[in-house]
């Protein structure tokens, strides 16, 4: 690689799913040309869940982040392509803090979706520089301005079109360049390049322009440019251009560039070279232009603070590619062909084949294993070009690089040097909250699925296995059916564990409905050794949470003080039985009150059954409550879905117990940056298990939940009855 962070972009694509991310990353490769084949190259299986596969090897809808390092004007720019899906949310955040700059791409046809909105506002929080991308503008309803004053709607100040498209005769597309006038003739010759003269400037353009140069002027820092603009001089167009790509790289203007996807039918297969197989589609030079010139270098985004391993702070270093290595694995797979491959962003030093590392241990702090901090040596470096991996000597400081096999290492954890160990943040992921029983079909699955699962744990940070102690299931914690499903595949493909997923069963409990007396005796003694215990109890129900208290009211030595623990002991073994459908018993007083014990066939064991037996009685006769586990959850959603979420939630049985607003971060423009509140309810866990799916189409993908155990509170009795059948 060996380029200064200088000669590096790195951009993040995000949108809707299905708004053309990947086909947009299709075009820029076919127009930014493939590099040279190197020896020591790889090619990625056609499943590569890293490198950019071709078209007819992928999923329909992006499943995984992938990377694609392409080189235009001599910068290499490495482009990651994140799923829209919800369900692969980790996917995009992994994008995101590997990116310096993000292509926000929008369907002309669809618009910007509630989850894009937030996403806007948070890069706007973080002052991540930002551009739109236009697409499916060849579809009959598409309206390029229509769309630009949409995300003006949705965005926010500072977005404004830099090219504007004309549907030119003969078929093809022609781009105005607003501030620069230059004109692009996109048609069955491929890409034509005329001058200003031969270009038509209509009244469209005229106030485009003018609406573009007052934004620039008004982001600007120049005086003279105001001055000059305001005395009704033209303004000086380098002037202009150089503050227009200052804006862009501040994160204060946002332009938006029309782009065309499609692959002329007609024109044969792209050979790599520039020609009429291009002529489906329009701006993707235009794009990788403002890339290069507006998104800023890798060492214009500050490095994030740093610590050392023991906590204490350390100097952020200034990202010099000859400074103390600070690298990141923002994601981790595993081809078929190459083996284990980590996505690396270096920070600051330079990555070198061979070095030994220090791994911060976040990764598997991440996934539930004990944090532990660990060494190794890095392994080979490359560049994904499409499927095909490409070997470099180096990845210095602002570049993104692919390291094979490294085995510590996972998606979160920090590289550093051996005698300079320092650690980035540790990331906050959001909570995967779909939970999905599962159990191994067969035996050999069963044998594999659990280091198959911890791996891919480790690999994916939004996703969490739980052996529920209660139930004794296995849970996988998800995103979403989507996502579960791509986790399902993998276990069987990758490993070969077959599951099948099974009904989550919610841990019941049970306590009486009403104080009660109970009476145990177990007497047996007809030949050999006898047993002979007689216990006498009174129990009463808690309130809920109150768990189990033994109070011993037995005078005149009834029972002998050995035996009293036995008593006890045998009430606990009862209770964790359960007297009826197997659900454990709480929240009980039980006075032991009066009973009977024989000098000789008293023993340790008879009391502890003559203990179990009288709690079974006093249930007989009070009956019980079924319990089930309540959760304690907070919803955020925006003030318009107070309402909705409120009222979905007492369908659901759920009460709400507060509510608090949330104000938008300061310097918000959006109109998705709007107040949010965040509900605070305690709802059953029964009603909860698929919420993760319902709030999100509840909310239009604007809402978020957390949720914790709250406690066990009395099932209605007649759902208590149903599930007992
Ligand atoms: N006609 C037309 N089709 C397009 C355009 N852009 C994308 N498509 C098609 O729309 C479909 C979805 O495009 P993708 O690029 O896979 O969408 P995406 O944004 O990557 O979607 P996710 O991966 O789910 O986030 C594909 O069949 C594309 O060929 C466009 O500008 N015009
Ligand atoms: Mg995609």
């Amino acid at each position: 690689m060996s380029t200064a962070s200088c000669d590096v972009r790195n951009v993040v694509l995000v949108g809707h799913t299905g708004a053309g991310k990947t086909a947009l990353v299709d075009r820029l490769l076919a127009t930014a040309g493939p590099p040279e084949r190197q020896n020591g190259d790889h090619q990625l299986a056609h499943t590569s869940y890293v490198g950019h596969a071709d078209p007819d090897h992928r999923p329909s809808r992006s499943v995984s982040l992938t990377l694609c390092s392409l080189s235009h004007r001599g910068l290499t720019i490495n482009l990651l392509d994140t799923p829209g899906y919800p369900d692969f949310v980790g996917e995009l955040r992994a994008g995101l803090r590997a990116a310096d700059a993000a292509l926000f791409v929008v369907s002309a046809v669809d618009g910007v979706d509630g989850a894009t909105g937030l996403l806007w506002t948070e890069c706007a929080e973080v002052g991540m520089p930002r551009a739109i991308a236009i697409t499916h503008l060849d579809h009959a309803r598409a309206d390029f301005t229509a769309a630009v004053e949409e995300c003006q709607r949705a965005f926010g100040t500072g977005v404004l079109p830099a090219w504007l498209p004309h549907r030119a005769t003969g078929g093809g597309m022609r781009l105005t360049g607003l501030l620069t006038g230059r004109i692009v003739d996109y048609g069955r010759g491929g890409r034509r390049e005329t001058t200003a003269e031969s270009g038509r400037s209509d009244v469209r353009h005229a106030a485009a322009r003018a609406a573009l140069v007052e934004g620039i002027i008004a982001e600007s820092e120049d005086e003279t440019l105001l001055d000059r603009y305001l005395s009704g001089a033209d303004p000086d167009l380098d002037l202009l251009l150089a503050d227009l790509e200052k804006a862009v790289a501040h994160g204060t203007f946002f332009p938006v560039l029309p782009v065309g996807l499609l692959t002329d039918q007609g024109a044969g297969h792209d050979n790599g070279e520039r020609g009429p197989a291009r002529a489906g589609g329009f701006g993707s030079d235009e794009l990788l232009d403002l890339f290069v010139q507006g998104f800023p270098a890798p060492a214009e985004h500050p490095l994030p603070a740093l610590t050392r391993p023991d906590g204490s702070a350390c100097d952020p270093g200034t990202g010099d590619p000859t400074g103390p290595l600070v690298a990141e694995v923002v994601k981790t797979t595993t081809d078929p062909y190459v083996g284990r491959m980590s996505v690396v962003r270096v920070f600051s030093g330079t990555l070198r084949p061979d070095d030994p590392v220090h791994v911060s241990g976040h990764g598997r702090a991440a996934a539930g294993h004990a944090d532990h901090d660990d060494d190794e040596r890095v392994g080979a470096l490359s560049r994904p070009y499409g499927s095909v991996l490409h070997s470099v000597p180096d990845c210095p400081a602002g570049g993104i690089c692919v390291v094979t096999k490294l085995g510590t290492a996972e998606t979160g954890d920090t590289l550093s040097s051996l005698d300079d160990p320092r650690h980035l943040p540790a990331w906050t992921m959001p909570e995967p909250l779909l939970p999905i029983a599962i159990r191994a079909r067969g035996r050999a699955d069963e044998d594999r699925l659990s280091t198959a699962l911890s791996r891919l744990a480790v690999e994916d940070p939004t996703l969490r296995v739980v052996q529920d102690p209660e139930t004794s299931q296995l849970v996988l914690w998800s995103m979403g059916e989507a996502h579960a499903e791509v986790v399902l595949e993998r276990l069987a493909q990758r490993y070969g564990a077959t599951v099948d997923r099974v009904p989550t069963v919610i841990p019941l409990r049970e306590t009486l409905r009403a104080p009660a007396r109970g009476l145990g005796r177990q007497v047996k003694q007809s030949g050999g050794h006898g047993q002979y215990a007689v216990c006498q109890i009174e129990v009463e129900p808690l309130p809920p949470g109150s768990g189990f208290e033994f109070v011993d009211e037995v005078v005149g030595g009834a029972i002998p003080r050995s035996f009293i623990p036995s008593v006890e002991k045998g009430i606990r073994a009862q209770m964790a039985q359960g007297v009826r459908a197997g659900h454990p018993l709480t929240d009980l007083r039980v006075r032991l009150v009066d009973g009977k014990s024989h000098s000789v066939d008293s023993s340790d064991m008879a009391f502890q059954i003559a203990g179990g037996l009288a709690l079974r009685d006093a249930a007989r006769s009070s009956g019980v409550v079924v319990l089930e586990p309540v959760l304690a959850v907070d919803v955020s959603v925006p003030d318009e879905f107070v309402g909705t979420v409120v009222s979905d939630l007492s369908t659901r049985r759920g009460r709400v117990v507060g509510m608090d607003p949330v104000p938008p971060a300061p310097g918000s423009a959006s109109s998705f940056a709007a107040t949010r509140t965040v509900v605070h309810a305690e709802v059953p866990e029964s009603e909860m298990s698929r919420y993760a799916i319902e709030l999100r189409s509840l909310s239009h993908g604007t809402g978020s939940f957390h949720r914790e155990p709250h406690g066990y509170e009395p099932m209605p009795p007649q759902l208590a009855d149903a599930l007992s059948g």
